[in-house]
């Protein structure tokens, strides 16, 4: 599976969630897709966005919050998932994107090239839910599910160590943060 496939299942349920993406691929890509005052590219700050994420998800109990994470990133914060597990927030559903690589820089191999189980050690954390997908059919029934069921999960999507086209993003960081405070403000 692609990633941009996934992000396409996703993209048009996510119009009035709270929406934080990692920094590099995943982040061009959902901006490929087409941007929304309410997503919030975290620039820079690798393995962060879970807990900017969980942050947002215990302020805005009535929204829901999604967080598109990187394995790379994931792996650089792995004490999060406790923290996460936790607070457990029934509105934030975190979606990795494991391509086993730090793509966005080369492509590396992470840990989870080496057999690291990113749903095993969110589930031993504590989360209620957390599923690897292999296929865009799994991920499409893996999200649908995720949104029923109102509990902290994650989905660990398997996808290609490949894409986007291009990273360039025409949104520079201070626009992006200013706008999307300014819509949470208003929601
Ligand atoms: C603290 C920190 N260290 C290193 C980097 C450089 N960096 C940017 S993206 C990236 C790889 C991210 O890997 P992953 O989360 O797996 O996403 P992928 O690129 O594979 O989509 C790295 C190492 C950074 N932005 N911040
Ligand atoms: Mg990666």
């Amino acid at each position: 599976m692609q990633r941009i496939e996934a992000l396409r299942i996703l993209y048009p349920d996510i119009e009035n969630d709270i929406v934080v993406t990692i920094m590099g691929a995943v982040a061009a890509e959902v901006y490929s897709l087409g941007h929304r005052k309410n997503f919030f590219y975290l620039q820079h700050a690798m393995g962060l966005a879970s807990s900017m994420g969980l942050g947002l998800a215990l302020s805005k109990p009535d929204k829901r919050v999604i967080v598109m994470d990187g394995d790379g990133s994931l792996l650089m914060n792995l004490g999060a998932l406790s923290t996460l597990a936790w607070y457990a927030p029934k509105n934030l559903i975190h979606v990795v994107f494991d391509n086993q690589s730090l793509l966005s820089v080369g492509g590396f191999p992470t840990a989870t090239a080496a057999g690291s189980d990113l749903a095993g050690i969110a589930q031993k954390s504590g989360y209620r839910e957390a599923a690897t997908v292999r296929s865009v059919e799994d991920f499409a029934r893996a999200w649908r599910a995720a949104r029923e069921r109102l509990e902290l999960s994650m989905i660990v999507a398997k996808v290609e160590a490949a894409g986007p086209k291009s990273f360039l993003m025409d949104l520079p960081l201070l626009e992006n943060r200013f706008q999307f405070q300014r819509w949470l403000k208003e929601e």
